[in-house]
């Protein structure tokens, strides 16, 4: 109900649910509290469950909260940031957003490519590869999970400032990220790295697994980056081709 006890008279039911619970139950929340039951809400409302869960499914869409399957629903943590279609760094991201960038080194090693990576990278199996995971962070909270591979001839180990951005520092050395193939997807993240993301067991994330090359077509990183789902976004801009239609 709204604070006086009424529900607003506009729109479709599940929308006026949804400001409701917007307005008098998130906003007394914090991120990560879970959310009455469908059957708590459908009763405290006088509504059928399935007006509940349209409600809900709006929230998710917002960004407000966020569902474990077989667990509940839970207050979604901050502002969901929304990425462009360009070609740009995390920490290039964060500097847009006003947010202060930075990253836990988790492990840093050269190793040789094998099957897939070297794959990836179109290099032979057994080249030598520089393995970097570290954890991204915007204004000390956990955004996302990097676990990137380059050639050592592109970036060595030796001399590379692994907290600071990689992407400035192989612009640096002549190998400017100019060109990413990408595919997204989304999986429930395993207890390891949802502790690491400080998000629930269970929780959602968007994995995105990228090959970037300069622009002389040189591929300098494989990398595959698990984003909280609760605090990202992508969009994409798709355009007809022409003489399609
Ligand atoms: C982003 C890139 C990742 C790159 C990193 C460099 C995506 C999907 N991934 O996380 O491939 O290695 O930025 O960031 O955008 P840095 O220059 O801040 O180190």
């Amino acid at each position: 109900m709204g604070r006086d006890g009424r529900l607003p008279t506009s729109g479709f039911k599940y929308e006026r649910i949804a400001d409701v619970i917007r307005r008098d139950m998130l906003d007394n929340l914090l991120p990560n509290d879970i959310l009455p039951s469908e059957r708590e809400l459908a009763d405290q409302f006088g509504v059928s469950r399935m007006t509940v869960r349209a409600a809900i499914a709006t929230l998710v869409s917002q960004g407000r909260v966020y569902n474990i399957q077989g667990s509940g629903t839970y207050v979604g943590s901050k502002e969901v940031l929304t990425k462009s279609g360009a070609l740009t760094s995390f920490t290039e991201d964060m500097v847009a957003r006003g947010l202060r960038p930075s990253s836990r080194v988790i492990c840093a090693q050269r190793v040789a490519a094998t099957g897939m990576i070297a794959h990836r990278l179109a290099v032979e199996v057994g080249t030598a590869c520089t393995h970097v995971r570290r954890l991204r962070l915007a204004d000390e909270d956990p955004m996302a999970l990097e676990n990137v591979y380059f050639p050592a001839e592109v970036l060595p180990l030796e001399g590379v400032k692994l907290a600071e951005s990689l992407y400035d520092q192989l612009a640096e050395s002549g190998n400017e990220a100019f060109r990413s193939e990408q595919e997204i997807s989304a999986i429930v993240l395993d207890d390891e790295t949802a502790e690491l993301l400080e998000v629930p067991e269970g929780a959602a994330a968007l994995v995105v697994t990228r090959v970037s090359s300069t622009k002389r077509g040189r591929i300098i990183e494989y990398a595959r980056t698990y984003y909280r789902a609760d605090r990202y976004s992508f969009m994409t801009t798709v355009e007809r081709e022409s003489g399609e239609r």
